[in-house]
């Protein structure tokens, strides 16, 4: 039977109407794959919302919630070691205010353009939503290279970009934090100056401050920890467990270094990791506190690695990570990092469970592998959405000029992640998708802003 017999005539309707509004965004938007990727996926998974619910239509919701309220581009420009001056450009997308200040990274990396921003952005928006917070959806970064950089190079950099930013943020309107490149020393220089051309100390309008200064315990571990805890409720649903598992995690920043820690934490063993330039496999378990010292400290390419722990090997090229048997998979480096070549490989092997740390790391033929093969699958703005969970709750602290003990904002975390993991299952299941993550997480995070915009008008 075609897919066409099984469709209600609302269903057909609402997929041509959808299909009409994706083809906008791609004429609108020329030559932005990344944000295709983001749109395509949410707007099939909104099909049975706007079938049963014609009021999305009539607000015109999906026509609006495509558009960004307003994207910034603009000119960074610095002076390096040398004495020479360099221009890079900047870009903060505030894509969606609906429910929230507009909340979400800043990511420097030279891949960083237009498409990545909004692509970002775009995902943000129904993250926040799922984590229950009054946070709407942002996005922005640089083209800057950060590898290589001297501190003084980096610290004239981000104050030069903040410099600029400055004018369009502030604790109620709009409060970045961190994401590739930018972690707590970006954030710290990008704190000192906005308190100096601000002239006042408002702690809220950055997360992932240092914890003397306004920062919250638990930040730094937050999406790595979180992105565990979901995949760890999907694995409970089917009677299975970290105990005893053998997982592999990409990437080895922020995110890869507290999901490893966290799935040791439960007993699994962490037998590799990566960097853009290749990947290593210890099959004793990776040894974190090496990794954090060389990626963290000493900023130094993974390949050292294998110098201090001469029973791994080392490999160049990041992709053939992926080669590696496992039953749980945490991709946690970059997007499109997870092609329908690589799942293949992933379900052979037998991969039982995949929690996308990441921001999309799976591309939609990947997906589509996974979801085929019956594979456990935690979509990145479910699983990854602790991260900005707990910058909310920096937020709160920083409100209520206090701060919560480490457990504290671990348990809300833990807490916020199971309710995220409910809501998806729930809505996945009440239209039609059971078991369906993707579908699941887009539909319960789109609900709450769609609904939002409707109650605030043609705006
Ligand atoms: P970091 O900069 O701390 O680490 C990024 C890691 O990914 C590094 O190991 C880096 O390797 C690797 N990497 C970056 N680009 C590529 C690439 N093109 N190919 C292969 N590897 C790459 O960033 P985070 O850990 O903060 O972010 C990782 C992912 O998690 C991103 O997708 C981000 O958007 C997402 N995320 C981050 C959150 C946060 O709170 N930080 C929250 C939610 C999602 P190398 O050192 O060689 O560059
Ligand atoms: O992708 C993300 O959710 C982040 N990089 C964290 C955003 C935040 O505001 O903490």
């Amino acid at each position: 039977m075609s897919i066409l017999q099984t469709m209600s005539q609302e269903e057909v309707n609402a997929r041509d109407y959808v299909q009409d509004v994706y083809e906008t965004v791609v004429k609108r938007n020329p030559h932005e794959s990344e944000f295709h990727q983001a749109i395509k996926e949410i707007l099939e998974s909104l099909i049975p919302v706007i079938a049963k619910h014609p009021k999305y239509k009539e607000h015109g919701i999906l026509e609006r919630i495509v558009e960004p309220e307003r994207l910034i581009s603009f000119r960074v420009p610095w002076v390096d070691d040398q004495g020479i001056v360099r221009v890079n450009r900047g870009f903060r997308v505030q894509f969606n205010s609906a429910i929230g200040p507009f909340k979400g990274g800043l990511r420097f990396h030279p891949s960083v353009n237009a498409s990545i921003i909004k692509f970002l952005g775009f995902e943000q928006i129904f993250k926040n939503s799922l984590t229950g917070q009054p946070i709407g959806g942002g996005k922005g970064g640089s083209d800057f290279d950060p590898k290589g950089k001297s501190d003084g190079e980096i610290m004239r950099f981000t104050q030069s970009f903040m410099t600029e930013l400055f004018k369009y943020i502030g604790p109620d309107t709009d409060v970045p934090a961190g994401d590739i490149g930018v972690g707590a020393r970006e954030i710290g220089y990008m704190f000192g100056q906005y308190k100096r051309i601000r002239g006042g100390n408002e702690a809220g309008v950055l997360t992932g401050k240092g914890i003397v200064y306004g920062g919250s315990l638990a930040r730094t571990e937050a999406t790595g920890y979180g992105t565990v805890y979901f995949v760890n409720e999907m694995l409970k649903s089917k009677g299975l467990s970290f105990e005893g598992s053998t997982v592999v995690v990409s990437g080895s920043g922020n995110v890869a270094i507290y999901a490893i820690q966290k799935a040791t934490q439960l007993g699994a063993k962490v037998v590799a990791c990566s960097d853009s330039n290749g990947y290593v496999y210890d099959k004793n378990g990776i040894n974190l506190e090496t990794v954090q010292r060389l990626k963290e400290v000493e900023r130094k390419r993974l390949s050292e690695y294998v110098k201090e722990h001469p029973d791994a090997i080392y490999s160049e090229g990041c992709q053939n990570i992926w080669t590696i048997p496992c039953d749980i998979a945490l991709p946690c480096a970059t997007q499109n990092e997870i092609d329908e070549t690589s799942a293949k490989i992933l379900v052979s092997n037998g991969v039982q469970a995949i929690g996308e740390g990441a921001n999309m790391p799976s591309t939609l033929d990947a997906i589509d592998v996974f979801l085929k093969a019956g594979v456990l699958f935690g979509p990145a703005k479910a699983a990854n959405a602790g991260g900005v969970a707990v910058s909310a709750l920096e937020m709160s602290q920083n409100s209520m000029r206090y701060s919560w003990s480490f457990h504290e904002v671990d348990d809300k975390l833990h807490q916020i992640m199971k309710n995220i993991y409910r809501n998806s299952v729930n809505a996945a299941e009440e239209y039609g998708h059971p078991g369906n993550l993707v579908v699941g997480a887009n539909i319960a995070g789109f609900l709450k802003v769609a609904d939002s915009m409707i109650a605030q008008g043609v705006i």
